[in-house]
Order: C-alpha cells, then sequence, then structure tokens
C-alpha cells in the first residue's frame, strides 16, 4: 500500500532513471543496440527492482503514465546519443501489454518521436506474449502499424509465457529475445540446448533475428555462436548502465 502511493509521488518527482544495457553482435561482440531499463531510486528503501514495481505499477494502472515517461525518455537519451556523435544503434524499450493494447498507444509513440526528433529506425519496442491476451487481430494490427511507421518489435521473454508456434506464424515481429532461463544451463544441459538450437533454426528460416539473454561466461557465448545465434545480451559484455557511460563506451565512439 505504501509503495503504491510512493509510485505516484515518485513519478512527480523524478525519481525514476533509465539505464541501457548493450545488445552485441554474438560473434564480434560489438554492440549493436541497447536495452532501456528502468530504475527506481527511492529515497528510503533505494534501489527498487522494475521486477517488483513493474508488476505493482500494473496492477494500479501507474503503468501508463510510468510507461509514457520511460518511452519518452529513452528517446531523450538517444537523440542525445545522436547529438553526441555516438556510432547510433536502436534503442529498444519494453512495453508492457497494458499500455500496448491501450487506445492511443500508437498516438503516443508517434508524438514522443515528434517531440525527440528521433529518427524511427533507432526505436525498437520489446513485447511479451501476453500482449496476445485478447486475441491476435490486434495485436498484429498494432504491429503493422509499428512496421509502418519504421518501429520494429522485438518478441520479448520468448518460450517463458504461453508461446504457442501459430503466434510466432502470424505476429509481423523483426527479431525473438530467448529468455535467460533457457540460457543459464545451455552448456551442460541437452534438452535447453535442444530447444535454444530448435528456436533459433526455425526463427532463421521465417527470417526473424534471435537474441540469446543473460551470457554471462564465455562457454555460453562459444555455444551460442556454434549455433549462429545472432545477438548477445549479458553480464559478460556489460551490465545496465546510465546513459552518460553508454556514450563513452569505446566501442561506441564516434
Ligand atoms: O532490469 P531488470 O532485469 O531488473 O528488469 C526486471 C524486469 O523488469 C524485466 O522483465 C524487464 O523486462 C522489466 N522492465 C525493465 N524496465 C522496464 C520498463 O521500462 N517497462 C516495462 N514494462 N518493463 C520493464
Ligand atoms: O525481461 P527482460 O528481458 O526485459 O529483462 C532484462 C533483465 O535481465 C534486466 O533486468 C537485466 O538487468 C537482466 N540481465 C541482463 N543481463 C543479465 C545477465 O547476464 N544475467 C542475469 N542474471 N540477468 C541479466
Ligand atoms: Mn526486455
Ligand atoms: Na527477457
Amino acid at each position: 500500500v505504501r509503495l503504491r502511493h510512493d509510485l505516484h509521488y515518485a513519478l512527480q518527482h523524478e525519481q525514476f532513471e533509465l539505464y541501457y544495457q548493450p545488445i552485441v553482435d554474438a560473434v564480434s561482440g560489438r554492440t549493436r543496440g541497447l536495452e532501456a531499463l528502468v530504475r527506481w531510486h527511492h529515497p528510503e528503501r533505494g534501489m527498487i527492482s522494475p521486477g517488483v514495481f513493474i508488476p505493482l505499477a500494473e496492477q494500479t494502472g501507474q503503468i501508463i503514465p510510468l510507461g509514457r515517461w520511460v518511452l519518452m525518455r529513452a528517446c531523450q537519451d538517444a537523440a542525445v546519443m545522436q547529438a553526441a556523435n555516438m556510432r547510433m544503434v536502436p534503442v529498444a524499450v519494453n512495453i508492457s501489454s497494458l499500455q500496448f493494447r491501450r487506445e492511443g498507444f500508437i498516438e503516443d509513440v508517434l508524438q514522443v518521436l515528434d517531440e525527440t526528433k528521433l529518427p524511427s529506425e533507432f526505436l525498437e519496442l520489446e513485447v511479451t506474449e501476453s500482449v496476445l491476451l485478447d486475441g491476435a487481430e490486434k495485436a498484429i494490427a498494432l504491429i503493422n502499424q509499428l512496421k509502418d511507421i519504421g518501429i520494429r518489435v522485438a518478441l520479448d521473454d520468448f518460450g517463458t509465457g504461453f508461446s504457442s508456434l501459430s503466434y510466432l506464424r502470424d505476429l509481423p515481429i523483426h527479431k525473438i529475445k530467448l529468455d535467460r532461463a533457457f540460457i543459464q544451463d545451455i552448456v551442460s544441459d541437452r534438452n535447453n540446448a535442444a530447444i535454444v538450437q530448435g528456436v533459433i533454426t526455425m526463427a532463421h528460416h521465417m527470417g526473424l533475428v534471435v537474441v540469446a539473454e543473460g551470457i554471462e561466461a564465455p562457454e555460453q557465448q562459444q555455444d551460442l555462436v556454434r549455433r549462429c545465434c545472432d545477438l548477445l545480451q549479458g553480464f559478460l559484455f556489460a551490465r545496465p548502465m546510465p546513459r552518460d557511460a553508454i556514450l563513452s563506451l569505446p566501442d561506441v565512439l564516434p
């Protein structure tokens, strides 16, 4: 109850911050994208994980203003990166299903792009399978609208939800992000390895890009390179960090 109230206050008092985690080319390790991850600096409790407050914000409906703030800040930061002559890569923003399916979402996105003057190719959106909860048609239409604007959509946490292959067939997405639950034991667990290989092969046949999340060890990278995974994300390469730390990464300097 307390946190709920604090969340409302936090939005008005700039207690949120966006961190960015590099997404890298599997073979070269070169940065190819950034994922924006929200952080809450609570005045008394310190840093609170989005794993805790995002579900709460979804329950209270505060995910709508919070989600809008995240989208705006990510595009502002991306525009700053572009102005700083950084080697530009797309910034991926996590979109809650509630926010995604809400009336006016596309208009919000267009307004943020217009206000920040960020070219749409530098914004990506990450959604989960729960965007399909009240029917695939609406999700398909929304993703197609985003595609028309020039914004690519990734299917996040792939394999952990109520994954149905027919959804994968019908959704006009650009990439899938393999959840780190499959990556953790990829070197030692043959079943995990088989699932990962199957998903990568299938996705490539569908023209999709595959990202593996939660890479912590060089052995995992080697394994995924061998399986032709395109992109990797994880502590092995970089932790999420503030915008200005991204700007001084040697890999993205002009
Ligand atoms: O950064 P971290 O690993 O603690 O994130 C935990 C969870 O919170 C992840 O599932 C991530 O997708 C989610 N998350 C992080 N930032 C955002 C955000 O800005 N919006 C939404 N909807 N989810 C986010
Ligand atoms: O659900 P989503 O994929 O958006 O969540 C991304 C979350 O994964 C972020 O909160 C980020 O902090 C976390 N993360 C990123 N890389 C690693 C990693 O190598 N290991 C672990 N355990 N978590 C990671
Ligand atoms: Mn994500
Ligand atoms: Na994920």
